[in-house]
C-alpha cells in the first residue's frame, strides 16, 4: 500500500464540481489531489448541460478559465416560452439585468482539465475501490486502487465528495446522520444532439398537448433538442424520423412561417427526471458538493450551476479554514449551500410541472393559465428570469 499524508484536500470526482474546486483552491494556495473513476476521455465524452448562469460565468472568469467561454460561448438575453399558436420572448436582461450563456459542460470540463494539467495538478484517473475512512476524526483517509492496480491511501485534512449522484461519498455518511428527499417525475426526456444549425436564436421551451419539447444548442452549427417521453420508453422506439416529426409538431414548425431545420443525429438517449436532496452536506471532515448531494430535473438548467455555486462556497470555506484557521464558513457551508439548493429545487420543479403534459384536461388548463401569466405579467416574468438567470451565489 502506497501511503501519503501531505495533502490538505482530497477531491473525489473530477466532473465540473471537482475540477473547479481544485482550481479555486489552487488559486488560493491550497493543494488538492483529484480522484476520478473514469478516464479523462470518458468524462469529456458525456453530453450534459449547456446553460450557464451569469454568476457561473463570472466564477469561471475568476478561476482563470473564462477566455474561451467568452470567445466561443453564446450570450443569450433570454428564452422563448411557447404553447400552440403562441411564442413569447422573455428578456432576462430587461427583466433582471443579466443574460445567460450557452457553453457545453464538456467545454467547461475541457477548459478546467487543461488548466489543472498545465499546473501539474495531481490527479488519478481510472481509480477503483474508493473508500472513505475516519470522517469524524482529524485525519480523514481515502483508500483506492489506481489505474495501474496499486493500492493507495491518502490522509487529508478535508475530503470533498464531488463524485456525482452514483458516487461513494454520500453513502459513506451514516444513514442516521443524513436525511434524503426524493421525487421521481412521471416522464423522461429524450435528448438529441444534431449536426444542424439551430433554428432559433435563443432556447425555446414549448408546452404541447403531445408533451414538452425544448430547442437548445451547443454552437452555431450544433443543435441540442429534447422531447418529453414516457419514463419506461426505449430509445429503440425512436427512429430519427419519428424524433424530427415529433419535434416539428411540438415546436410549432410552420407556425407564423417558422421552420425547424433537421439534420444528422449525432447522439440520442433517454434520461430519467428526478429531484433528490441529501442533508446535511457535511459530515465531520467530508463536504459534499454538486450532484453528489442533489439532483434537479433539467428543465430549469440548474444542475451544473448549482455544482458551481456549491464549490464557490466550499472553496471559500476550506481556504478560510485550512489557510487562516477560521472555521465559521466551513461550519455554515451546509446551511448556506442548501438555501440555494432548495430554491433551485423549487424552481426546477415549478418549470417542470408547468411545461410537461401530465394529468387531465383540467391540469392542462392550469398550466396554460400559468404560462399566460408568466408571458403577460412583468412581475411573473421577472420571477422566472431571476431564477433562470440565477440568484447570487451566496443567496
Ligand atoms: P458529475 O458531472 O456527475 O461528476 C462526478 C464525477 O465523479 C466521478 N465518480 C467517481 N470518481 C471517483 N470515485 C468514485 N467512486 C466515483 N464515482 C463517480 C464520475 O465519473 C464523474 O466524473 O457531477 P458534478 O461535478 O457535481 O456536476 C454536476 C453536473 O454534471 C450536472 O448537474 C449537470 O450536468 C445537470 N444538467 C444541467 N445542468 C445545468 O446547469 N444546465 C443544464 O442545461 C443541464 N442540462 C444536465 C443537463 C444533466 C443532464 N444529464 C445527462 C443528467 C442535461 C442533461 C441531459
Ligand atoms: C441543454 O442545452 O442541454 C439544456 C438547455 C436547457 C435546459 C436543459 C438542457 O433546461
Amino acid at each position: 500500500m502506497a501511503r501519503s499524508a501531505k495533502t490538505p484536500v482530497v477531491i473525489v470526482g473530477a466532473g465540473p464540481a471537482g475540477l473547479l474546486l481544485s482550481q479555486l483552491l489552487a488559486l488560493d494556495g491550497v493543494e488538492s489531489v483529484l480522484l476520478e473513476a473514469r478516464s479523462g476521455d470518458y468524462v469529456l465524452g458525456r453530453i450534459r448541460a449547456g446553460v450557464l448562469e451569469s454568476s457561473t460565468v463570472e466564477l469561471l472568469d475568476a478561476a482563470g478559465v473564462g477566455d474561451r467561454l467568452r470567445r466561443e460561448g453564446m450570450e443569450h438575453r433570454g428564452i422563448y416560452l411557447q404553447w400552440p399558436e403562441e411564442r413569447h420572448h422573455l428578456d432576462f436582461v430587461d427583466l433582471v439585468g443579466r443574460p445567460v450563456w450557452i457553453y457545453g459542460q464538456t467545454e467547461v470540463t475541457k477548459d478546467l482539465m487543461q488548466v489543472r494539467e498545465a499546473a501539474g495538478q495531481e490527479c488519478y484517473y481510472g481509480v477503483s475501490d474508493v473508500t472513505l475512512h475516519d470522517l469524524d476524526g482529524d485525519r480523514p483517509t481515502v483508500r483506492f486502487v489506481d489505474a495501474d492496480g496499486v493500492e493507495r491511501e491518502i490522509t487529508a485534512r478535508a475530503i470533498a465528495g464531488c463524485d456525482g449522484f452514483h458516487g461513494v461519498s454520500r453513502p459513506s455518511i451514516p444513514g442516521r446522520k443524513q436525511r434524503a428527499w426524493e421525487h421521481t417525475y412521471p416522464y423522461a426526456w429524450l435528448g438529441v444532439l444534431a449536426d444542424v444549425a439551430p433554428s432559433t436564436d435563443e432556447l425555446i421551451y414549448a408546452w404541447h398537448p403531445d408533451g414538452f419539447a425544448l430547442h437548445s444548442m451547443r454552437s452555431t452549427t450544433v443543435s441540442r433538442l429534447y422531447l418529453q417521453v414516457e419514463p419506461g420508453d426505449d430509445i429503440a422506439n425512436w427512429s430519427d424520423d419519428r424524433i424530427w416529426t415529433a419535434l416539428a409538431a411540438r415546436l410549432g414548425d410552420g407556425q407564423d412561417g417558422w421552420r425547424l431545420m433537421s439534420g444528422p443525429v449525432i447522439e440520442k438517449s433517454i434520461l430519467p427526471m428526478r429531484t433528490f436532496v441529501a442533508t446535511p452536506m457535511r459530515h465531520g471532515r467530508l463536504f459534499l458538493a454538486g450532484d453528489a448531494a442533489h439532483i434537479v430535473p433539467p428543465t430549469g438548467a440548474k444542475g451544473l450551476n448549482l455544482a458551481a455555486s456549491d464549490v464557490a462556497l466550499l472553496a471559500r470555506a476550506l481556504v478560510a479554514w485550512l489557510h487562516d484557521g477560521r472555521t465559521e464558513l466551513a461550519d455554515a457551508y451546509s446551511d448556506t449551500a442548501l438555501r440555494r439548493v432548495w430554491r433551485c429545487t423549487h424552481f426546477s420543479w415549478w418549470m417542470t410541472t408547468m411545461l410537461h403534459r401530465h394529468g387531465d384536461d383540467f391540469d392542462a388548463q392550469l398550466q396554460r393559465a400559468q404560462l399566460e401569466w408568466v408571458a403577460r405579467s412583468e412581475a411573473a416574468a421577472a420571477g422566472l428570469a431571476e431564477n433562470y438567470a440565477g440568484l447570487p451565489i451566496g443567496y
